[in-house]
């Protein structure tokens, strides 16, 4: 039985977009709460890229927030400061963890006030082409308050 190279194209792209599904794995998602006047939240997960490439993080959407940008938070002098990241890149074989006072996503204009234990949707896309939906929990975090510099 002959197949023809179209049908074969089709199998070949179905098997690879499997392998990079697997390839990533986003885990602890989780998005601080904040109170209903803050427009700007802050969100944390982290990436194991279990390939043998680097990959670069390229955007992030969600249906709950206007806009999502990558920051990272530096400390000069006693004063955070956030910088913005176009891409976050994670070497190969390895784990790469946005935390608190550091790397973060930085979450604008909520569609509606968020609450702990709420779970919201968030699409992570990466320079692979893979994209990954994950659900992030609210939580009401001990640490201080975020502060904005920008
Ligand atoms: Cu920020």
């Amino acid at each position: 039985m002959r197949y023809s190279s179209g049908f074969l194209f089709f199998i070949l792209i179905a098997v690879q977009s499997v392998f990079a599904q697997n390839s990533i794995e986003i885990t602890d998602v989780w998005i601080n709460e904040a109170p209903p006047t803050v427009k700007i939240l802050a969100g944390y997960f982290t990436i194991n890229n279990h390939s043998d490439d680097p990959v670069d993080l390229v955007t992030a959407h969600s249906p709950s927030f206007q806009k999502i940008e990558f920051h990272l938070t530096e400390t000069q002098d006693g004063v955070a400061r956030m910088q913005k990241l176009e891409t976050i890149s994670i070497p190969a074989q390895s784990d790469f963890s946005f935390s608190p006072g550091e790397y973060h996503l930085m979450l604008f204009n909520p569609v509606k006030t968020t609450k702990a234990g709420e779970m919201i949707s968030l699409q992570l896309t990466f320079s692979n082409g893979t994209n990954i939906d994950v659900e992030a929990e609210v939580k009401r975090s001990e640490l201080p308050p975020h502060h904005h510099h920008h």
